[in-house]
């Protein structure tokens, strides 16, 4: 199973609006004698890719999948029912399938005779399939936030400038997470200070890197230009903008929607630019920065996980990380419990989830 969930990851950043799923099939010795993994959605599931390379083998033998098989016939047909057609005898799968539409294939599988086992390293299956469940819960996409701060929690000097606080092992890092998510956004303030690219660069050990949807919230249409860096062919662009912007300048640059403003304080509203991305099939969205758009994601409670990236620096002044996110009191603070510190170069990564996901800051008070 621990391979199967390694074969799963390969997927990440491709298989949007799907999970990422593995499989790995042994004949009835117990030998390896099939492996896959779901490569891209309206593609075969992982565990037609592992029937396909055991062939003849797999009869008798056993099928370990990250997720559930599948009982419908969506994209492609029904995987209970290629497990039962392969002659295997007995499923061992890690995590139930969520989705109402396919859901049902354990049962099925046991209907059929054959020996079916659930919840196999349920907790790392569902870890790496963080983002697709957790939007199968919220029917939003899942939203990682990630920072890169001094000690002092600073994103930038007090004269702006804010090039480079965290080391090239840092940066290379975060090239990892953007090559595993969706979508990648940024406000208008970041747009503008660092002429942002977005599009991944380093290959990833994981295979070639899928380029995520690069999104820019640009209430006003004033901060991405021609000529900008995100504009170029590297990647897809969306930028959100206000329903009075003037946004002529992005006709044939970017793809344009409009959004309504955010229910309180400035900027556009949160929730309306999470459905507008899930319609387009994101599940997983990196949010970048910067400190303003990060305050208003977390007072919309919507954000599932923080990645901070901590330089061995002081600067005493200059903006925070963080900008106001709706919270004016010690009791409102939103707690986070740390799953992973390591060290990444000269910096500390810390990652932490919001022990009270999905809860606004402004239903706190009531
Ligand atoms: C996948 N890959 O390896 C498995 C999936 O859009 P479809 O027809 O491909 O069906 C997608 C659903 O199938 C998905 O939401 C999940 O519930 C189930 N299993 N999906 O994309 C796979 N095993
Ligand atoms: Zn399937």
């Amino acid at each position: 199973m621990r391979r199967a969930i390694a074969l799963a990851a390969r997927g990440l950043g491709h298989t949007r609006p799907n999970p990422v799923v593995g499989c790995v099939v042994l004949d009835a010795a117990g030998q390896v004698v099939g492996e896959g993994w779901h490569q891209r959605a309206g593609g075969p599931h992982a565990e037609v890719h592992a029937l396909r390379a055991a062939g003849d083998r797999a009869r008798g033998g056993t099928a370990l999948v990250t997720l559930e098989p599948c009982n419908h016939t969506g994209r492609t047909g029904p995987c209970a029912q290629a497990l039962i057609e392969a002659g295997v005898a007995r499923v061992v799968y890690a995590v139930p399938d969520p989705n109402p539409q396919a859901t049902g294939g354990a049962a099925t599988l046991s209907g059929a005779g054959v020996a079916v086992t659930g919840g196999l390293l349920a907790a790392e299956a569902a870890e790496v399939n963080e983002a697709w469940l957790t939007s199968v819960r919220t029917g939003r996409p899942f939203v990682l936030w990630k920072y890169a701060a001094t000690l002092d929690g600073r994103s930038a000097a007090a004269d702006g400038t804010s090039r480079w606080i965290t080391s090239p092992e840092a940066r290379a890092d975060v090239h990892r997470l953007r090559a595993r998510a969706d979508a990648v956004v940024v406000g208008s303030g970041t747009a503008r200070q660092d002429d942002p690219h977005l599009a991944v660069r380093h290959p990833t050990h994981e295979g070639e890197p899928a380029q995520p949807l690069r999104v820019v919230v640009d209430t006003h249409a004033t901060a991405v230009r021609p000529g900008a860096r995100v504009l170029d062919d590297a990647a897809p662009t969306l930028v959100a903008v206000s329903h009075q912007a003037d946004a002529r300048h992005l006709d044939g640059l970017a793809e344009v929607v409009r959004l309504p403003a955010a229910p309180h304080g400035p900027g556009l509203d949160v929730t309306a630019l999470l459905a507008a991305l899930y319609a387009r099939d994101v599940r997983s969205v990196l949010l970048e920065g910067g400190p303003r758009l990060a305050g208003a994601f977390i007072a919309a409670g919507a954000v599932d996980k923080v990645v901070g990236y901590l330089a061995p620096a002081l600067l005493g002044a200059g903006p925070a990380a963080l900008a106001d996110a709706g919270i004016t009191t010690i009791g409102q603070a939103l707690r986070l419990g740390v799953t992973d510190v390591a060290r990444i170069g000269p910096d500390l990564r810390m990652t932490a989830l919001p022990q009270r996901p999905n809860h606004p800051a402004t239903s706190q008070e009531s």
